[in-house]
């Protein structure tokens, strides 16, 4: 067995792939296996490889395995896994002190996030920010800003959307397996409208943008009133659903419905946000200008940390003491999201993350036109998917997706599922990776699409 490896992790990492055992390997099974006896079981694992290491585009196993990340643990490490100015801000702020609690006696990195926040955030207005721990976090306190601001107490979420897994969130949350099953009830006035989904749109893809729009509009005035509705919180391209694009213009006729009515529009930017999608934020490509953000993942490079940011007005009508949580925005994290955003913006992330897309896009259309069962091709810049059907037709096949998942991963390639129906691979790769890396990933992509059509008698 070759020794686990015990060095820093980073960008000076080697940049290669290296599979020197089966995956997971004999170290990473034993692990498991004490994993198994004391983990709770409903804390699963995509691929079950015990990392030592990761930077730039690889992740290190306890085997000496060097995997190609295409996840970013699920699109956070997009500066890149102990990025260098992370790695030395959090140093030098773990050094210092580790806490106080903001509530009790405050400090400034706070204030800077919440600056930085207000200088990347889309819309020209007065905005205050509130730092949270976790996505969930992030979107239970937006919806409390926008229940006390409003006075109303509807929310309208849409399906396939993915919000989190607490009370709250949950109920926003659509897919009921693996989420949902057996934790209700859930809270309240929580109510659902179709998403405008291309692929799936019962009339099709051109008619999705303006009739979805209507079926939208149309439930929130018959089943709800829009005088009752607080906010409509939207993903700006769903995640967990399945990296679903809504046309061009949905989200744009959407905030202004919101607008005519005085509901609050909080565009939920947790997996999309800090330069993901070729920009800051994804809205931003559609020029749409949310009232509340929600962020987490990507703002501090896998520091547990979230923000909920809007309009002044919105965000100050909560009482004085409303809003809080012993961790919420502590230090570490404040300094690893300093040092990310530092990082995106000398790295030209964004920029990266377009090169990503230019990079992966061309290249997948071209493996779908060969391959039968791939439906769909979508994303923007470094968050893409491909959509797995039964040949012909769109009916979700998720036994090919986690067929090509599992070669993936044997072959050393890390990538992740997703959908309503599992049947969606999405690619996630640190904006950091470098293109030998990316390229040789899509190639070990393709080889388990052509193992796929390969398999006999198969119909894919
Ligand atoms: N909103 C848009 O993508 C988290 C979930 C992983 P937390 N997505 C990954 C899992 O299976 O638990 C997410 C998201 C969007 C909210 C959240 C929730 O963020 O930090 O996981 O609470």
């Amino acid at each position: 067995m070759n020794a686990p490896f015990s060095g820093p992790g980073g960008p000076g990492l080697p940049q290669e792939r290296r599979v020197v055992t089966e995956i997971p390997g004999p170290a990473s099974r034993e692990l498991l296996g004490r994993r198994q006896r004391s983990v709770a079981r409903g804390v699963s694992h995509v691929l079950p490889v015990f990392i030592t290491a990761a930077g730039g585009g690889v992740l290190v196993d306890a085997d000496g395995n060097s995997l190609i990340d295409f996840g970013s643990g699920i699109a956070v490490v997009s500066a890149g896994n102990a990025a260098p100015r992370v790695v030395e801000r959090v140093s030098e702020q773990v050094a210092r002190f580790t806490h106080t609690c903001f509530m009790v006696t405050p400090y400034e990195e706070y204030v800077e996030v919440c600056e930085e926040l207000a200088r990347r955030t889309p819309g020209g207005y007065e905005k205050r920010s509130a730092l949270l721990n976790s996505g969930a976090e992030a979107v239970e306190n937006a919806v409390k800003i926008a229940r006390h601001a409003t006075g109303r107490q509807a929310v309208v979420a849409f399906d396939h959307a993915y919000h989190g897994r607490t009370n709250l969130t949950m109920a926003l949350t659509a897919k009921n397996m693996p989420y949902k099953q057996g934790f209700g009830p859930f809270a309240g006035e929580i109510y659902r409208a179709p998403m405008a989904y291309p692929l799936r749109w019962p009339g099709g893809p051109e008619a999705c943008r303006a009739q979805a729009l209507e079926v939208v509009t149309g439930l929130i005035h018959t089943q709800v009133g829009e005088e009752n509705v607080a906010a409509v919180i939207i993903e700006p391209i769903q995640g967990e659903g399945g990296f679903i694009v809504p046309p061009p213009g949905f989200l744009a006729g959407l905030a202004e419905f919101c607008r005519a009515h005085g509901i609050v529009l909080i565009a939920d930017e947790i997996q999309t946000g800090f330069c993901r999608t070729g920009d800051w934020f994804a809205c931003e490509h559609e020029g749409v200008v949310p009232d509340l953000i929600t962020t987490a993942k990507g703002i501090a490079d896998g520091l547990p940390l979230a923000a909920v940011t809007g309009r002044a007005e919105l965000m100050d009508s909560v009482h004085v003491g409303g809003l809080g949580g012993t961790f919420g925005g502590n230090p570490v994290a404040c300094a690893a999201a300093l040092g990310a955003i530092e990082t995106m913006v000398a790295e030209d992330l964004a920029g990266r993350a377009r090169h990503i897309g230019d990079v992966m896009l061309p290249r997948l259309n071209k493996l779908a036109q060969a391959t039968p069962c791939i439906g769909d091709v979508r994303g923007r810049g470094a968050m893409i998917a491909v959509e797995l059907v039964k040949p012909g037709g769109i009916e979700p096949d998720q036994a090919a997706a986690a067929v090509v998942a599992r070669a993936c991963h044997e072959a050393g390639l890390v990538v992740l599922t997703c959908g309503t129906f599992g049947n969606v691979l999405r690619f996630l790769p640190p904006l950091v990776i470098g293109d030998a890396l990316l390229e040789e990933g899509l190639s070990i992509l393709e080889d388990a699409f052509g193992a796929l059509l390969g398999t006999a008698g198969s119909t894919w």
